[in-house]
């Protein structure tokens, strides 16, 4: 019929709840509405298109509120606030956005936080952590096991559903579809950097833990997922096509993506897990951490050697020692300063903004500076 495109994806049957979103006064609340929205939608993409039955409908259900959910959703929602901004700055005046507009935006701002379950599902499983947002990791629950791969593998595949639902018809939808595409790359290449900075099974090799090949890690793991994606969705479905603003955008990006990734890294040693909702591994898990990249820009040779006994080992004493090494040296001293110090250049960056209202990119700032979780 008239409805069902070639894909078999039903597009003009998409419904938006607009008397609820209506009904709410913070974006947040507007933002949550549409996820129930979403959910059913994918359900049902999965019985009707796909002769799924009950019993794997289901189980995608379950997987998706456990995943998708719990999270701080600040990428998310940063799309509504990037979509306002650049409304306001077309119309030359502070505007509201319509609940349609609201609508379609939380669809974007869903499916990243959909690629977020993706990443972290995966993650988990490569970590060997315990837990996530304050519950087991999916991978760690009995019934589930290594059928968590497929399973970010499904989180994955139904941004796209979503995004050819929604906006299979807009002009700029290859341009949104390969930015998702090209943004999950980016990230797999930083989750290669970051799994591969050690050699397996051999004695650790502290010389690789450098500034350089930090900085190249954070960058492609974090910051063109959190910071550049939000943005420049916001961007594209506003009508931006200057290039230029686009690498602008990127840069800046990029500098809040090292300073974000720099605060998880502390947050696993120092944050409080009722805080952050998992139980930081890094020490144990041999990761190119920005904290063992300090301890070892100043340590002595003495220290050294302890880190070279100690790190990188799944054995709580030792994890102890490496902890105290990090006092010794007053690493979280040295990451209160880097904090300021960011801060202030992320500032002065802003001020060079021409391409873009600086609103955008303050908006992030503000929800990143000094968190504790
Ligand atoms: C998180 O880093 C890394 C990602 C979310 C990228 C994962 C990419 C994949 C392609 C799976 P992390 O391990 O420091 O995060 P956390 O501390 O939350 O586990
Ligand atoms: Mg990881
Ligand atoms: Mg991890
Ligand atoms: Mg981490």
């Amino acid at each position: 019929g008239k409805s069902k495109s070639r894909s078999g994806l039903k597009k003009s049957s998409v419904v938006y709840p607009l008397d609820k979103i209506e009904a709410c006064s913070s974006d947040k609340d507007k933002f949550v509405v549409m996820f129930e929205t979403l959910k059913q939608q994918m359900l049902s993409h999965m019985s009707t298109s796909h002769e799924m039955p009950p019993e794997a409908c289901r189980w995608v259900g379950d997987m998706i509120q456990y995943n998708v959910i719990g999270g701080k959703l600040n990428r998310g929602i940063t799309v509504l606030a990037v979509q306002r901004t650049l409304k306001s700055a077309k119309m030359k005046k502070s505007c509201k956005l319509t609940s349609l507009e609201v609508a379609r935006a939380s669809v974007l701002g869903w499916s990243i936080e959909w690629l977020q379950a993706f990443f972290l599902v995966a993650d988990d499983v490569m970590d060997d952590s315990q837990t996530r947002r304050g519950q087991p990791c999916w991978y760690k629950r009995p019934e589930v096991g290594m059928i968590a791969i497929n399973d970010s593998f499904l989180l994955e595949s139904f941004i796209y559903t979503m995004l050819k639902m929604h906006f299979g018809e807009e002009e700029y939808y290859s341009r949104l579809r390969d930015l998702f595409l090209e943004v999950t790359q980016q990230t797999e290449f930083g989750q290669l950097l970051d799994l591969t900075s050690q050699p397996q099974g051999g004695p650790i090799d502290l010389n690789r833990f450098t500034e350089t090949r930090y900085k190249q890690i954070v960058k492609y793991k974090t910051a063109f997922y959190t910071f550049y994606l939000p943005i420049a969705i916001g961007m594209i479905t506003s009508g931006v096509t200057e290039e230029r603003a686009y690498t602008q955008a990127k840069k800046i990006c990029c500098i809040m993506g090292e300073y974000f990734q720099i605060q998880d890294d502390y947050l696993d040693c120092y944050g409080k897990p009722e805080d952050i909702g998992k139980i930081g591994t890094d020490i144990q898990d041999n990761k190119c951490s920005w904290l063992v990249v300090q301890a070892l820009k100043n340590c002595s040779v003495k220290q050294r050697k302890v880190l070279e006994q100690n790190y990188g080992v799944w054995d709580d004493k030792k994890v102890k020692k490496v902890k105290q090494l990090y006092e010794e040296l007053q690493i979280e001293r040295m990451f209160k300063a880097y904090e300021e110090e960011s801060y202030k250049e992320i500032q002065k960056q802003l001020e060079s903004v021409r391409e873009l209202p600086k609103e955008v990119f303050e908006l992030l700032l503000k929800k990143i500076y000094k968190r504790s979780k």
